[in-house]
């Protein structure tokens, strides 16, 4: 793009869109205007980028009659099905992080660093994947393109900021024996819930479904067998996930490691003997994806199993939906 560009942030005064702000700043992504935008909740309110107040403006469905080149959403997937095409058909490119358009077969689902090539094929909305999507395939990418992957297991460990400040202060409170469950049907602190998003009828957490569905779609491969276990954790940044993978070819450790170490957007922390291996509190406040305690899983032909951690807020939605937004103005 040849001018600078100008920016709706939707869902401004929230957990992700002051992090979408925060990280736009740190990137230095050039911009001519900016335009924080909530629902009309917490229209009205100040907030401070890059050495400037905006009031947030209420989203409405003329919010988009302006110039507007970019948008950020990440206001809840109803305003995300409501805005999102209202704001493509005046032709602004929409990068949304709600669940909202994830599936559908005309809205690309990209993580930079694993399918870059479909932010190309939009059609006004790309959408930015499950946090616990975004850092598992991250790590998954290299290993698949070398061996194949046969089957995936994942089992989670995710941090209450994935809930919003809502679950944070369940956390904090509960820390203090005060039991909210604000956010959350039981007690956070000193617990392990099973329980992420709604049940289905399958009995899996839609969280889990994300994961299932989100995985096929961003490795462009349906064949892949994948089960997820969803558990929220008392921590407060960073979600941790266990990944076994089948892969369809027999590897070399070494080689795996090497794969990961080069790979964009990881960082391989794996020295035992150090107990060095990758942990919320280090990952937390990172744009990096951390793999460590990677290791052969014997009890299957070509079984590996790898510890990937991640800050959710950042890697697992701010950063990368920035990240598509750089993609997005070598192509404007
Ligand atoms: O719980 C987490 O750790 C991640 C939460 C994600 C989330 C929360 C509410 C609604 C999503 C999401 O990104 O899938 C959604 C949604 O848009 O469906």
């Amino acid at each position: 793009m040849q001018r600078k560009p100008n920016l709706a942030v939707v869902g401004a005064t929230g957990l992700v869109g002051g992090t979408f702000l925060k990280v736009l700043a740190e990137r230095n992504f050039p911009y001519e205007n900016l335009y924080p935008m909530a629902s009309a909740k917490s229209a009205g309110a100040k907030i401070n980028f890059c050495g400037r107040e905006y009031t947030v403006e209420e989203l409405t469905e003329r919010s988009f009659d302006k110039p507007i080149d970019i948008a950020l959403f990440s206001a809840g997937g109803a305003a995300s099905e409501k805005f999102a095409p209202i704001a493509a058909a005046k032709g602004v490119a929409v990068v949304d992080n709600s669940s909202a358009w994830r599936m559908d077969a005309n809205v690309p689902l990209v993580v930079p660093e694993v399918n870059p090539q479909e932010i190309a094929k939009h059609k006004g909305i790309i959408a930015n994947p499950n946090c616990s999507t975004i850092q598992a395939v991250v790590a998954l990418k290299p290993l698949y393109d070398r061996y194949g992957i046969k089957r995936i297991v994942y089992s989670t460990y995710q941090s209450v900021s994935g809930s919003g400040i809502k679950g944070i202060r369940d956390l904090e409170e509960g820390l203090k024996g005060n039991d909210l469950k604000a956010a959350y049907p039981h007690a956070i602190a000193g617990n392990c819930l099973p329980h992420i998003d709604v049940f289905l009828d399958n009995g899996y957490t839609k969280e889990e479904m994300k994961m299932i569905h989100e995985t096929h779609k961003i490795l462009g491969d349906d064949r892949i067998a994948v089960t997820a276990t969803t558990v929220r954790v008392p921590v407060f940044s960073a979600h941790s996930e266990s990944i076994n993978a089948e892969l369809e070819k027999p590897f070399e450790l070494s080689e795996v490691r090497a794969l990961l170490a080069a790979a964009p957007g990881i960082v391989v922390i794996d020295n035992p003997a150090e107990n060095a291996y990758p942990l919320a509190r280090d990952a937390a406040g990172r744009d990096e994806v951390f793999v460590g305690r990677i290791r052969r899983d014997f009890s299957v032909e070509n079984g590996l199993n790898l510890w990937v951690v991640a800050d959710n807020i950042r890697k697992g939605a701010a950063t990368n939906a920035v990240q598509i937004a750089e993609k997005l103005l070598e192509i404007l």
